[in-house]
């Protein structure tokens, strides 16, 4: 219907104007050619000044208008060390451009009014002038310099490499002057349609691929699993889980078609290319927590995140770090969108503890036909032994007192939910904490409570473990 209107009023401006046409074609013929040119003149001419004027102040006001919607203005604080720099390079671009702009848009329109059609007026002519070319050549050309320099200097700090004396690291350590020379790589790899994510585990080193192993069912990156460095690799898809001011090299491919490893909030963005691995190095500096903390001050992410839940959480509390590929690469392109969790030094190394069982190779090759290791002890398997003995050893001491515990519990108060970080476990057992509890049965919900309670001790001592390990020399056990 409004389309209709649209199309219907549209019509009739049109006939409206070709009217008014006709009308100055009749009094021109009346009132005598030469002066009614000169009328029509003096009218652009006007026009001319209106338009710069309207021009000029509606691209004043939408940039200041829709500045806060852009990454680096208003709330869309930047969240990775080398992204200051590059805006500060566009900053710097912005303003030196947005000075021409208004200059010569001022020179156009006023020009094009106080030189318009004159009968007594004729054209001057200058053959040149040197002082003048001079000017008009020396200044653009100190300004583009200036920028080109500025711009290089950024790009070649942004796609810079890890340098060769920097090694790479599976837990990271808690010390600034220890992670220096280190960094984390993870591995990206793009397919149609999502993101295959892989870990390297505590020995830091990703393990080789092969393209003919690749697999959909068993093996979809085809990884080698001769090479004891994939022992412990961690495959995930659905998020990536990225240490807070730990430098992280991603090694970017694609199994398929061109993608593009895209995280706007860290300025990172490089394509995913079938054969041609590529990489960015960046670093994070803002845990996901503490920007949704940054956001939740500003009014307009204390709204609802879903529009239709007004009492579900507020738009900052549903923040999420993404990683999206832009790289249109066919029609489930959008669903390549994937978390990215930024945690805390600390929360990362209790992560990466808490899925070392899960490593792809432990899942779904150990103690299967084909497994090039079927017959011995491996210290990945010790180590999550020896940390399930411990969780028994712990679980005896602590259910002995339980019996005369248990019932003298209080009354169930509805669990508040524990951080999303315990994602795997964590959830489960929240589940059936507030499952229970809307059961009102209070002796289950005070266990819950309890197991709650050990599992994160467990994931505690677990992270204070890991963080021995990296003092410990490289075990080449494996
Ligand atoms: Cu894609």
């Amino acid at each position: 219907m409004m389309y209709l209107i649209g199309i219907l009023i549209t019509i009739f401006l049109v006939v409206i104007i070709v009217q008014i046409g006709k009308v100055n074609e009749l009094t021109a013929r009346l009132r005598g050619e030469k002066q009614a040119a000169q009328d029509g003149n003096d009218w652009n001419a006007k026009l001319m000044l209106l338009f710069m004027v309207a021009f000029l102040v509606g691209s004043v006001w939408s940039a200041i208008y829709y500045k806060d919607y852009m990454l680096g203005y208003g709330p869309n604080l930047l969240a990775s060390e080398h992204a200051v720099g590059i805006q500060f390079a566009f900053n710097i671009t912005l303003f030196f451009t947005g000075i021409v702009f208004v200059i010569t848009q001022i020179l156009l329109f006023v020009f094009s009014y106080m030189y318009r059609y004159r009968e007594d007026r004729k054209a001057e002519f200058i053959s040149h002038d040197n002082k003048l070319e001079i000017v008009w050549t020396a200044i653009p050309a100190f300004v583009m310099a200036l920028l080109v320099v500025l711009g290089l200097v950024e790009w070649n700090k942004s796609m810079a490499d890890v340098g060769e004396n920097e090694k790479p690291v599976g837990y990271v350590s808690l010390e600034e002057s220890d992670r220096e020379d280190t960094y984390l790589e993870i591995e990206a790899t793009g397919k149609q349609f999502g993101w295959i994510l892989r870990h390297p585990g505590k020995d830091g080193k990703l393990g080789e691929k092969d393209y003919t192993l690749i697999d959909d069912a068993t093996n979809e990156l085809g990884l080698v699993f001769d090479d004891p460095k994939n022992i412990d690799d961690i495959v995930i898809s659905d998020e990536l889980v990225l240490p807070v001011g730990q430098k992280i090299r991603a090694r970017i491919t694609s199994r398929d078609v061109l993608h593009n490893f895209d995280i706007p909030h860290f300025y990172v963005k490089m394509d995913a290319i079938p054969g041609i691995p590529t990489h960015f190095v960046f670093t994070p500096t803002m845990t996901t927590e503490s920007y949704r903390d940054h956001l939740s001050q500003f009014p307009e992410w204390n709204v609802p995140a879903d529009p239709d839940d007004p009492e579900g959480p507020k738009r900052w509390e549903a923040f999420e770090y993404e990683l999206a590929c832009a790289e249109l690469c066919g029609k489930g392109h959008y669903s390549m969108r994937r978390i990215v969790r930024v945690v805390t030094l600390e929360e990362y190394n209790e992560w990466l503890t808490k899925n070392e069982e899960k490593s792809f190779y432990l899942t779904n090759v150990r103690g299967k036909l084909g497994d090039p290791f079927i017959n011995k002890k491996l210290s990945i398997e010790e180590r999550i032994d020896r940390r399930n003995k411990e969780k028994d050893a712990e679980k005896k001491k602590d259910d002995a007192p339980a019996p005369d515990a248990a019932p003298s519990t209080t009354p169930a108060t509805p669990e508040t939910p524990t951080t999303p970080e315990t994602n795997t476990e964590g959830n489960t057992l929240n589940n059936s904490s507030s499952s229970e509890n809307s059961n009102g049965t209070t002796t289950i919900g005070g266990e819950v409570k309890n197991i709650i309670e050990k599992a994160t001790e467990e994931v505690k001592k677990e992270g204070e473990e890991a963080k021995g390990l990296i003092d410990t020399p490289k075990d080449g056990g494996h």
